[in-house]
């Protein structure tokens, strides 16, 4: 049977409606309208530029404004994230801006701060919707689309190998939302081109050496290589080393193209050892909070907010290398 919204609401009490499935929905805490807030952003980990970017451009837009901003960094670990929250809701945050590591580990947390009455507003990274949703768990998730983010990489890879190509995938870290879709769009969109084989797909965590000591194991098992496809700019440049250690040039024998833009990986275009990389913007302070401010004012957000993203090869990167960061 088809089960709408419509016959699954039984009840309907201030706001609060009962579920035919017996789950009470609920819309996210309101957020009043002041003139400072305490604002917490719980950083999943800070081993690279992206994620450095991206705290800096909380940091330099909640200082702007004159708000108070909860910092904690998470070491890599979806376990301190998730009791990094906790605290900030026991320190009585405003509101929260979270990047969950991983799609399922955040949801409690993220729960208890809905029970807390402290609003969360999902940045960066997505959680599993089976589990908790936007518009009625957290706010709204804004950040790029990581499936076209593969679907462009993969079209300008077939492009440029002619549809013919035996690749190495290096993933991102295993049960992140930028993984998960970021897999899902590469794999899915060279299904049209019958040339195009991926040989072995393997975390690297989004992390350069460990992209570089996967890429090495993946190279030895497979010698026959053409191509790597990495989930961001850190692990490329990883497996960039790892090429130029077995003795192949990257970019000849090895086509490498990857994700986020960062400025090693522009240079390492212009250098001609990465081939292409597609953006994902990570300077989300200004929207994160101006989102934030019109969640305050009452106005109706959309469940998804959507960064939009450039991309980058032979031709711009030149261009684009002094604003990379
Ligand atoms: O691509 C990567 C970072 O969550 C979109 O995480 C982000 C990704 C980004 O560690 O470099």
């Amino acid at each position: 049977m088809m089960i709408t919204r419509r016959n699954m609401l039984v009840t309907s009490v201030a706001g609060v409606c009962v579920l035919a499935t017996g789950r009470a929905w609920s819309a996210p805490p309101p957020l009043k309208q002041k003139q400072t807030y305490k604002v917490g952003f719980a950083q999943t980990e800070s081993n690279n530029p992206w994620r450095l970017a991206e705290t800096a451009s909380m940091q330099d837009e909640a200082k702007k404004l004159g708000y108070q901003l909860v910092y904690t960094d998470a070491a890599s670990s979806a376990a301190k994230q998730a009791s990094d929250v906790n605290s900030m809701i026991a320190q009585g945050v405003d509101v929260i801006f979270l990047p969950p590591r991983e799609d399922k580990p955040l949801v409690p947390a993220i729960l208890n701060a809905k029970k807390a009455g402290i609003p969360v507003i999902l940045i960066d990274r997505d959680v599993d919707h089976a589990l908790a949703k936007p518009g009625e768990d957290y706010v709204t998730f804004i950040g790029s689309d990581f499936v076209e983010e593969g679907q462009r990489v993969a079209a300008w890879l077939a492009k440029a190998v002619n549809g013919q190509a035996k690749i190495i995938e290096l993933e991102g870290t295993t049960g992140s939302s930028p993984a998960n879709d970021r897999k899902k769009g590469f794999d899915d969109a060279i299904k049209q081109w019958s040339g195009m084989q991926i040989l072995a797909s393997q975390t690297g965590d989004f992390a350069r050496d460990k992209g570089r000591q996967v890429a090495e194991t993946l190279l030895q098992a497979h010698p026959e290589t053409t191509a790597i496809y990495a989930h961001n700019d850190e692990m490329a440049l990883g497996a960039i080393a790892a090429l130029e250690a077995a003795g192949k040039v990257p970019g000849k024998d090895v086509i490498v193209v990857s994700i986020d833009g960062e400025k090693d990986a522009v240079q390492a275009i212009i250098d001609g050892k990465l081939a292409a990389t597609c953006e994902c913007n990570p300077r989300f302070g200004p929207k994160a909070f101006s989102t934030m401010k019109e969640y305050a004012a009452g106005e109706k957000l959309p469940a998804y907010i959507k960064n939009s993203d450039s991309f980058y090869d032979s031709k711009n990167a030149k261009d684009v290398l002094s604003t990379a960061f």
